[in-house]
């Protein structure tokens, strides 16, 4: 029997693989029910491919998904970091069909307890767009990072169709996707399930939340914890980073 549900992230290029080797570490150290699925875009080397297999990691290859041109050029006079460019194949997650319900997880997360409730949460949960210490002030609407979704087909299609509109990147395509989700209490988490690194003292000090809490760390910005090899262990952010790395370390071992 296939499974038919599964947790899922997008890899997009080459040097985001210690990414993905981390969140899969991640969910393994929490006892996760449920495999992780790399939707990968074709232009990944070969052996990127090979070491996601050889850690057991389901692989689906897809043909890429670009922005239209202008929204490309918007985002890079806008200075926006590349991986947010090349985030269209994430679009790619609602054509998952053979899956009754995924979990979605961006490849910059670390999953520090077991989430396997988020399976019995309806289509098109997801988190608040909270913004460190303007998180006492919601943002615009949800984060795409961790998502719950039922594939489906048709409205993979109207996923396309707003790209191609050019109403912005992947978040953008969500939010506007689901309209309902700003009114929608039930589909939206609890904001320990997406928890941006930085500003994350901020919330600890007001008592948003306590460091034991957090479900889902989000290193959102650049660089990423993998780009970053020298630690000053009295920062928070770096100690984060740092702890980063125990992940990463642990997976490359697994390879050996
Ligand atoms: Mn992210």
């Amino acid at each position: 029997m296939s499974p038919t549900k599964t947790y899922v992230t997008v890899l997009t290029t080459d040097h985001y693989l210690p990414g993905v080797l981390a969140l899969q570490q991640s969910l393994l150290n929490v006892d996760a029910k449920y495999p992780l699925l790399v939707v990968a875009s074709e232009t990944l080397e070969a052996a990127t491919l090979m070491t996601l297999e050889k850690l057991g990691m389901q692989v689906c290859v897809v043909s890429a998904l670009a922005y239209h041109d202008d929204v490309i050029e918007r985002m890079t006079q806008d200075a926006w970091p590349i991986e947010v460019i090349h985030s269209a194949t994430k679009l790619k997650i609602l054509s998952l069909v053979d899956y009754e319900k995924i979990v979605y997880l961006d490849s910059d997360m670390i999953v520090r307890a077991n989430i396997d409730d988020l399976f019995d949460r309806p289509h098109a949960s997801a988190v608040w767009d909270w913004c460190g210490q303007s998180r006492m002030a919601r943002h615009q609407g949800l984060n795409s990072g961790l998502l719950v979704i039922e594939p489906n087909i048709s409205e993979y299609h109207n996923a396309l169709a707003l790209m191609d509109a050019q109403v912005g990147y992947d978040q953008d395509v969500f939010r506007a996707l689901w309209p309902h989700w700003m009114d929608s209490p039930h589909l939206q988490l609890e904001p320990t399930l997406n928890v941006f690194v930085m500003g994350i003292e901020d919330l600890i000090k007001m008592r948003f939340l306590a460091f034991k809490d957090i479900q889902v760390l989000h290193y959102v910005g650049n660089p990423k914890p993998f780009q970053i090899r020298n630690f000053d262990l009295s920062k928070t952010l770096e100690f984060l980073n740092y702890l980063y790395w125990e992940y990463v370390n642990q997976a490359y071992l697994r390879l050996k």
